[in-house]
């Protein structure tokens, strides 16, 4: 097969999507602007930096240019020795990239305070890492709801060895989950995050969070979604755990606070008629429970 130019970039651009892990707000070549005001620091701060970097590029690859080209040998250039060693010159250029530096660390600190302020959260949600899925565990107004999120169906068959299907035919392949996180927009969702086996990490690049979920230790992050946004968005584990670690995606819902209220009223049901047949049952089953061992 021969790699013409036009074959090259399509590749090369194949290769920036599935970069991105399903992200819904990017073009393929770029960070996600995403949907949270963290996120969308991060994308401006981003932008920021690289465009400092462009800025020095510049300057410094058109001095360099510019100085082989006008004083090269052939024209009778003849070195200028008074500049080595020169303290001045010294001082200048250490000066100069501390400045940039610092100038460059602020907004980024800023914005990494602003990350790790998760007080004030309207809702939390417990989230733990298993070989190979997710748990989601309820608070607040939510409390009692929790389920575990594992790879839908139809991907995890397809992903079989000779399972005869093509991976392409599948929707969201490897990106789909039965059980998605819900959440509400416009509300400051706390997760608190921690593993039961090994290291797992939480990603949702449209939210601008990534944390790891570590045995034995309990990680905070948050993310409030703009109203208006809703929609489900897609993530994945981003710490190798295993042998399964492609395949323990993280999806999230997120819906109107009332969607969410009619959902959570909808689950707290769902769990009371689930409870219910046990609470039915002959009182003679229970007194056989509590007999004493022995
Ligand atoms: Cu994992």
């Amino acid at each position: 097969m021969r790699v013409t130019p036009v074959r090259l970039l399509s590749s090369l651009a194949s290769l920036a999507f599935a970069g991105t892990a399903g992200a819904n707000t990017s073009n393929g070549y770029n960070l996600p602007p995403g949907v949270t005001d963290i996120s969308q620091a991060i994308y401006g701060l981003h932008m920021e930096i690289f465009w400092v970097c462009v800025g020095i590029a510049v300057v410094v690859f058109g001095a360099m240019i510019y100085s082989l080209v006008m004083f090269r040998h052939s024209k009778g250039a003849v070195p200028d020795t008074t500049m080595v060693h020169s303290t001045k010159v010294e001082i200048v250029w250490t000066i100069i990239p501390v400045l940039i530096l610092v100038a460059m660390a602020v907004p980024a600190a800023e914005i990494i305070l602003k990350m790790e302020d998760t007080r004030n959260s309207e809702l939390t949600v417990r989230v733990t890492g298993y070989q190979w899925k997710w748990q989601y565990q309820y608070m607040d107004q939510a409390e009692g709801i929790g389920f575990f999120s594992t790879l839908k169906q139809d991907s995890n068959f397809a992903r079989q060895l000779n399972s005869g299907v093509d991976p392409s035919t599948v929707p969201n392949y490897l990106l789909d989950v039965d059980h998605p996180l819900v959440v509400p927009s416009g509300t400051k969702v706390r997760i608190l995050l921690t593993s039961q086996d090994v290291i797992h990490a939480w990603w949702v690049p449209d939210f601008g969070v990534k944390r790891s979920a570590i045995p034995g230790f309990v990680n905070e992050l948050w993310f409030k979604v703009e109203p208006g946004k809703e929609g489900i968005y897609r993530g994945q584990c981003v710490a190798l755990c295993g042998r399964d670690h492609g395949f323990m995606p993280v999806v999230v819902d997120v819906r109107t606070p009332d969607d969410f209220k009619k959902w959570v009223e909808e689950q707290k049901a769902a769990l009371k008629q689930a409870a219910a047949p046990a609470a039915a049952a002959p009182a003679t089953a229970q007194v056989v429970d509590v007999k004493p061992a022995g």
